[in-house]
């Protein structure tokens, strides 16, 4: 069975089959190897009597299930995982010494874990929110973790910080409310008295933070980090991941919508496109700074709530990871994998970033309380490729058998084994940077800059993208309830950029403050005024950065894109025919949605199978819609409300609709009526037009215009 169609049939009797945890042909057992014969009913005094305690199965079963949940992890608890491969193209030796980086012949296994950061394990996928991006690289050297996110900078400056940003984040902690939201007045609090967290904050207000599919986002390293070559000079780097498929993401009315028809959506969308045969990919890519250039810039390369402009040091594309297998099992894949950015290889070294340094302590600390035991590693998930031998040992579920007497270094019974690895022979060694300092407690000034690169990414941003950037900030303000919080918020975003700042001001239907009593800083543990902490104007040091806009990274393929077609019995078998066929070899996913489950006839007499009957399914989780002609399918379809409200939704949300000229007379019955020479609506048109529309994701240019559609 071909992957694509185990995709659509995935109740079959043969994967269920495969998919129990006993698999085929398997007698079902205690967990001491004991054969069951049932797993129904417990042993009782009677029929009718007491159950007994001597049940040991009954007792078994239960014990298992009672402890069956892990702690979920404090930030980026729900998630998604993969596995696949990375490739490098060409040898970076002269950067770095990594043989992933240097090593054009192998084929290195990676697992990569999506995720969002506020909500709970069981929150909806497209909650406005930061995304994780995290890699786990198997390499012949060792593990090596790229824990990242989809956005290239950080809330906070210096690790210090960090609970307190996720508290202020998190469900306010008296009603547990709001869950997976930033729209709260404790995550605002905090925000409008730490003006570092400015920069990363414009992101989330951007579409962003509300990706089409993981497959479509960025990925990044955000914090510079050291590659080292075999002589032993090192040079700073930023990691990028480019995804192939373009950055794409949904209009905050889908979000909404999504949340409520599909609240897996991104994590459904992954796994049915990797198992339709469909892999996503990225591209890695090095923003490389030489050692001598680190003070070159009007930013400071250790600040990880700054990115370095791509038109100033562009990305260097150096190899490419494809995700190819979708996990056997959540659980033991998904759920109890350890990624830690201190999971290094040779070629591979830290800077000095103070957020950096703090997370090095954190991820190992924090899997002693999920996974429970300093033996995390053992699990399958976690285990290098290449061999473990140290003197650790024991621990709570240790699953490592050591054999002889010796657990110590150096010993001579054991044959002095482990032996150590020398430098030459791939021992890791840290980059020997020279240190001569003052101990102190506080911030560089070279970090004290919270508008310039804010007011770059507003001032990059299309028209489109600005005005939903400013709604994001309207609807999250409109949330809180304290008006000191919002003219807070006002007044750092006038010092932002005026005409975001105005935008939201008339949307909170708020005056922008001209000054405000020590808006600031607090986040750097000083009294002081703005000006002393943002010393002098903003820096100028780009009209704009045109890779900062989603636009830029555009691509004209629509694999993997859903497409609704609306069809009742009787439809033009021969339309509906051509029209996948040229959408399916694009690599586009038909789907068949008609007023009722099970199949509909064509003209030709052919039963066709329905995904979806329209009253399960919402517009909103279609990329595009199609309507082939049949003159009952369309006078059926007519009288079916949910069909005209789908269709006004696809068009309200700028998605490209195309009808043949029978099927026009339906879209007459809906708000397309008006917009029929619009962009991105093709009525009677080559199905090329078509396929050009949708590869524009979004008709952006009929926004202004279809949102106030009232659907
Ligand atoms: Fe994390 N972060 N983080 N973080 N982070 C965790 O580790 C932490 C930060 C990121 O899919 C936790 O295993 C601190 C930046 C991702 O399993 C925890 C600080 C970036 C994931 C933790 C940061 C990230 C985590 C929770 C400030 C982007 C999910 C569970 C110093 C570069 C990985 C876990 C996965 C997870 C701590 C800041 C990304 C609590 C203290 C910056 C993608 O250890």
């Amino acid at each position: 069975m071909k992957n694509s169609e185990k995709g659509k049939t995935n109740a079959k009797q043969e994967d269920l089959a495969k998919n129990t945890s006993s698999g085929k042909d398997k007698t079902m057992t205690t967990n001491q190897g004991l054969k069951v014969n049932d797993t129904n009913n417990s042993l009782k005094s009677g029929e009718r009597g007491g159950t007994l305690l001597e049940d040991f199965i009954l007792r078994e079963k239960i014990f298992h299930f009672d402890h069956e949940r892990i702690p979920e992890r404090i930030v980026h608890a729900r998630g998604s995982g993969a596995h696949g491969y990375f490739e490098l193209y060409e040898d970076q030796s002269e950067l770095t010494k990594a043989g992933i980086f240097t090593d054009t012949s192998r084929k290195t296994p990676v697992f990569t874990r999506f995720s969002t950061v506020a909500g709970s394990k069981g929150s909806a996928d497209t909650a406005r929110d930061v995304h994780g991006f995290a890699v786990k690289f198997y390499t012949e050297e060792g593990i090596f973790d790229l824990v990242g996110n989809n956005m290239p900078i950080f809330f906070i400056q210096d690790a210090m910080k960090f609970p307190d940003l996720i508290h202020a984040v998190k469900p306010e902690p008296d009603r547990e409310i709001p869950q997976a939201a930033s729209a709260h007045d404790t995550f605002y609090d905090f925000v409008s008295h730490t003006p570092e967290t400015l920069h990363n904050h414009i992101w989330a207000m951007s579409d962003r933070a509300i990706p089409r599919s993981l497959r479509m986002m960025e990925g990044f390293g955000i914090h510079t980090f050291r590659l080292i070559n075999a002589e032993g000079k090192s040079h700073f780097v930023k990691f990028h991941w480019k995804p192939l498929l373009g950055v794409k993401s949904i209009t905050w009315d889908e979000a909404v919508k999504i949340h409520g028809a599909d609240s897996d959506f991104h994590r459904r969308d992954l796994w049915d496109a990797i198992d339709a045969g469909q892999y996503p990919e990225w591209e890695l890519g090095f923003q490389i700074v030489p050692e001598e250039d680190e003070h070159k810039y009007d930013f400071d390369l250790l600040d990880a709530t700054k990115l370095i402009p791509e038109e100033m040091v562009p990305v260097q594309r150096i190899g490419k990871m494809t995700l190819n297998r979708n996990p056997d099992n959540f659980f033991t894949e998904t759920e109890q994998v350890a990624f830690h950015p201190g999971h290094l290889v040779p070629g591979i070294d830290f800077t000095n970033d103070p957020l950096l340094q703090g997370r090095l302590f954190s991820y190992t600390d924090t899997q002693l309380s999920r996974l429970g035991s300093p033996n995390f590693a053992e699990i399958p998930i976690n285990r290098p490729i290449n061999p473990v031998h140290n003197n650790q040992r024991d621990g709570h579920m240790r699953m490592t058998v050591n054999k002889g007497n010796t657990a110590y270094f150096p010993n001579s019974i054991g044959g002095g084994c482990p032996h150590l690895a020398s430098i030459a022979n791939g021992a890791f060694d840290s980059y020997e940077e020279r240190i001569d300092a003052r101990k102190i407690r506080d911030r560089s000034e070279s970090f004290i800059d919270f508008y310039s690169q804010p007011a770059l990414f507003y001032r990059s941003l299309k028209e489109w993208e600005k005005e939903h950037c400013a709604n994001a900030y309207i609807f999250e303000l409109g949330k809180c309830n304290y008006d000191h919080i919002k003219l807070r918020m006002l007044w750092l975003l006038s010092q932002i950029d005026d005409d975001l700042a105005g935008r939201v001001a008339k949307g909170l239907g708020m005056e922008i403050p001209d000054s405000i009593e020590q808006p600031v800083n607090q986040a750097i543990g000083a009294d002081a005024d703005v000006e002393k902490h943002q010393s002098g104007p903003k820096k100028m040091y780009l009209d704009e950065s045109p890779a900062l806009s989603q636009e830029h990274i555009k691509t004209d393929s629509i694999a993997t894109r859903q497409i609704a077609f609306l069809v009742a019995d009787s439809f033009s078998g021969e339309q509906f025919g051509t029209m996948k066929e040229k959408l399916e070899a694009e690599g586009a996913m038909v789907k068949i949605i008609a007023p009722h489950g099970g199949t509909v006839k064509c003209d030709k007499g052919k039963d066709h199978k329905v995904d979806a009957a329209i009253m399960t399914t919402e517009s909103v989780l279609f990329d595009a819609v199609y309507i082939p002609g049949g003159s009952k399918s369309i006078a059926a379809l007519k009288k079916v409300g949910k069909i005209s409200k789908f269709i006004n939704e696809a068009l309200k949300h700028c998605k490209a609709i195309a009808a043949t000229k029978e099927g026009e007379e339906l879209l007459d019955a809906t708000y397309v009526k008006d917009f029929k020479d619009s962009e991105g609506i093709c009525i009677n048109t080559d199905p090329k037009e078509f396929i050009d529309a949708i590869a524009m994701h979004r008709v952006w240019s009929r926004e202004s215009k279809t949102m106030a559609i009232p659907v």
